[in-house]
């Protein structure tokens, strides 16, 4: 008797996948001043005093700017700080995250 022995024919493939980034936008206001956001910038996100000029300048004339990339979990907690910094000096100072696409 003979015993025929199939293969599967499903491969497996492993895949490993980047985490999905996310981003953390600086929104404008009209209370906020200038100063303040570009020391939260220096400070929260490591930026230099040029380059957070320039993010809050951004802000301030088109509305809103990207500050930065992180995964999910880093990206929130900075701009929850970062929102919070603003909130207890009595400013309307917002970060928002969303996801890359
Ligand atoms: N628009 C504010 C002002 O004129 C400054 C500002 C810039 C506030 C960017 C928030 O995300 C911001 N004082």
């Amino acid at each position: 008797m003979s015993d025929i022995v199939t293969k599967p024919k499903t491969k497996v493939k492993l895949q490993v996948q980047r985490p999905r980034l996310h981003k953390v936008i600086l929104i404008n206001d009209d209370f906020t001043p200038r100063e303040f956001v570009v020391a939260i910038l220096k400070g929260e996100f490591r930026m230099s005093e040029d380059q957070a000029y320039q993010v809050m300048m951004t802000a301030h004339r088109k509305g809103a700017c990207v500050v930065a990339v992180f995964t999910q979990d880093v990206a929130e907690t900075k701009a929850t700080r970062a929102t919070e910094a603003g909130r207890a000096k009595g400013y309307p100072l917002l970060f928002t995250t969303e996801p890359e696409e």
